[in-house]
């Protein structure tokens, strides 16, 4: 139906966006656009359920772990079937690799050969904190295959960042956001509840070049490398900087998209316990890597960018410094100034 003369709407929807920006992406035909939706769609779904987890009793423990070793809430699982079922259903991505499941799913049915897409999804970050109504969140990645015409395959997950076609996340905070990009700018809708909706409320993203915030479990800190400790000490003030805030929510996607809205540095450094630090390359680091890049940010493991990984195996981790460019190079810098790092020599 034609709108009236003169009468233009003030809301633009994910669906309504994507199908803008299709014109982007003309040897896709159509197929990535229908991915994001399908994600769209079950985000809204795992929202849903997020809101009025604590009414229907939904939170509590599982009982079994997932191959992080970590236990398994309710709502981990109930994210991480409506994100499989909604790629499967789909029909456009010939597999999936969730952060919950220790092998790829690989979609056999007919159906899905020729489909040109994997999908790496974390589909309940930040876990620990769902019994506590803390802010969570979904990650997830979109690689195109490396051989079309065949079913899903390793090789197709452990792609290096730079080859992402898209990648976004979303949070279930005081509104639900979903924010993504597809390597042309990074675009967040909010969940309009009224109308069931992602609406377009933050256009082309851009993350400040320095920022007050400076995101860290400093419970870690002394079983950190010096030069991680000396930055902290800077971020603190020490040497006669101006101190930074402190701000550490325990969930990647809520203290990322703070620092990503208003700047700052979020960082999980290797430790003496966890010498690749605690993050999943594929589930963690890498999208969220192509969107701070996309913003005009940095993600660096200390020494090279995120991006530029090659990964070995599906869970692997790594340490993460992602955020404002300013803050993360001056992470790297003393990082690099450390004598006795391995890497120096
Ligand atoms: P969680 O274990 O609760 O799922 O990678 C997972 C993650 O949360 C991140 O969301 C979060 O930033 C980090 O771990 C918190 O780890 P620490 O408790 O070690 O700080």
């Amino acid at each position: 139906m034609m709108a009236p003369r003169g009468f233009k709407r003030d809301i633009v929807t994910l669906p309504e966006f994507i199908l803008e920006r299709q014109k982007d992406f003309p040897y896709v035909k159509g197929d990535l656009t229908t991915l994001l939706n399908d994600i769209g769609v079950a985000a809204k779904i795992v929202s849903r359920e997020v809101r009025k987890a604590g009414l229907v009793n939904i939170l509590g423990e599982m009982g079994n772990d997932n191959i992080q070793g970590e236990r398994q809430k309710k709502l981990d699982v109930f994210a991480d079937q409506q994100f499989i079922a909604a790629l499967r259903q789909g029909g456009v991505a010939c597999g999936v690799a969730s952060e919950e499941q220790d092998e790829f799913i690989a979609f056999r049915d007919q159906l899905y050969l020729g489909h040109p897409y994997v999908v790496a999804i974390d589909p309940l970050d930040g876990s620990s904190n769902i019994d506590v109504n803390v802010s969570i969140g979904t990650i997830f990645s979109i690689y195109q295959i490396v051989e079309s015409g065949r079913e899903a395959c390793l090789e197709d997950f452990l792609q290096p960042g730079r080859e992402l076609v898209a990648a976004g996340y979303v949070i279930y905070g005081s509104s639900t956001m979903l924010v993504f990009t597809t390597g042309r700018g990074v675009n967040g809708f909010t969940l309009d509840p009224s109308i069931g909706e992602f609406c377009l409320s933050h256009e082309n993203i851009q993350i400040p070049e320095s920022g007050p915030f400076y995101s860290i479990n400093e419970g870690n800190l002394l079983d950190c490398s010096q030069g991680i400790q000396d930055f902290v000490g800077w971020c603190k003030g020490q040497g006669g900087g101006k101190a930074l805030s402190g701000r550490y929510i325990g969930s990647l996607v809520a203290d990322f998209h703070r620092n990503l809205i208003k700047g700052g540095i979020y960082l999980y450094p290797a430790t003496t316990k966890a010498p690749l630090g605690k993050l999943r390359l594929l589930y963690e680091c890498n999208p969220l890597a192509f969107i701070v890049e996309q913003a005009g940010g940095m993600a660096s493991d200390g020494y090279r960018p995120i991006m530029d990984y090659q990964p070995r195996e599906l869970h692997q981790r790594v340490p993460l410094f992602i955020g404002s460019p300013h803050l993360v190079q001056k992470a790297m810098d003393f990082i690099h100034s450390e004598v006795n790092h391995p890497l120096n020599g």
